[in-house]
């Protein structure tokens, strides 16, 4: 019987290049989410985050995959670790389109500072499934980058916010699409703003300007208020790749300071408490246990798990 996960155990391991350990751990929240082991691998994956998590949305066919690629060869390239969350809208368990997207993203099998895992990407109210968060969770405390790439239809992006730290909303030239998303409003999500394909021409520019003239409406104010930056990038030939990751970078840097990134993780974890409880409970239920107190001490699994007992008791 081998026992049961730890941190220190994983990152042993992937730090050996032995990547089946965590394979391994990711399967355990997949199999048992609320087994003792699980909770408790949980509980320390949360109280020990370690990743900037960037979560990276945008149309079909923009190109979100290529520009994954692009952007884990920078950082791959700086020697910082990557753990690849691959939601697909068409995975079934056992589909071939989990091995597609790996190949999409091209990735070195035996580069053991990057690890891929592809999920399936829908529960049933529609959101992130759990899966998704909690492997988020533990993955964020094994690598120094956890990119989570998913499609960005309707409110999918709203999802994707409350899953991650920086949303990166790609975009492409000439297909109306960039102006479409601000006036439905699903503009106002993103943290960076990648307008893609810019190698096809003088197209790229104008939309980069539409865009950046579109978000001026909406941008917040303030000396500390964030003002999303929106850069015209090509990932199929890698240009523009270095200053992207320089402005996730200043990003990174403006959620570290003044609490910020520790309020928004927070408030991703009452969302996810109360997304548990609705799915459990129903309204009947979230009106049951009342305003969520959450102390960002237990991990919002256990916070869960621990009003399901009390729910259920
Ligand atoms: N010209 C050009 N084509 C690109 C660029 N990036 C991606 N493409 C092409 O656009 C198409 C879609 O690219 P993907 O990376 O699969 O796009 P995606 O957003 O991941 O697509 P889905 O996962 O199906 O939503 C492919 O044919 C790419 O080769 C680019 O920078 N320039
Ligand atoms: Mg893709």
């Amino acid at each position: 019987v081998s026992a049961e996960p730890n941190l220190e155990r994983l990152s042993a391991s992937l730090a050996e290049g032995d990547k089946a350990p965590l394979a391994d751990a990711l399967a355990l929240l997949e199999r048992a989410p609320e087994a003792a082991d699980t909770l408790a691998l949980l509980d320390e994956a949360w109280t020990n985050p370690r990743a900037q998590v960037i979560g990276l949305t945008g149309p079909p066919g923009v190109g979100k995959s290529t520009l994954a690629r692009a952007l884990i060869m920078g950082w791959r390239f700086a020697h910082r670790t990557v753990g690849v969350i691959a939601v697909d809208p068409s995975s079934r368990r056992s589909g071939g389109a989990l091995l597609g997207d790996r190949t999409r993203l091209g990735t070195d099998p035996a580069d053991t500072g990057i690890f891929v895992r592809s999920m399936a990407a829908r529960n049933r109210l529609g959101g992130l499934a759990d899966l998704t968060l909690s492997s988020m969770v533990l993955m964020r405390a094994l690598f120094d980058i956890v990119l989570v790439e998913t499609v960005g239809v309707g409110q999918s992006e709203t999802d994707v916010a409350d899953t991650t730290d920086t949303v990166l909303f790609c975009v492409q030239p000439g297909s109306g699409d960039s102006l479409q998303f601000m006036k439905a409003g699903i503009v106002e999500t993103p943290d960076v703003i990648a307008v893609n394909k810019a190698d096809l021409g003088a197209t790229a520019e104008r939309a980069r300007a539409d865009v950046a003239g579109a978000l001026t409406l909406g941008t917040g104010h303030g000396v500390d208020a964030w003002q999303v930056p929106v850069l015209a990038v090509s990932a199929q030939h890698s240009t523009g790749i270095d200053e992207l990751e320089e402005v996730l970078d200043a990003h990174w840097g403006w959620l570290r300071r003044d609490g910020r990134l520790a309020a928004r993780r927070g408030q991703q974890a009452e969302i996810w408490i109360r997304a548990a409880i609705l799915d459990r409970f129903g309204r009947e239920g979230l009106r049951r246990v009342g305003k969520i107190e959450y102390d960002n001490i237990q991990s919002p699994f256990r916070a869960a798990s621990d009003l399901t007992v009390r729910l259920n008791g």
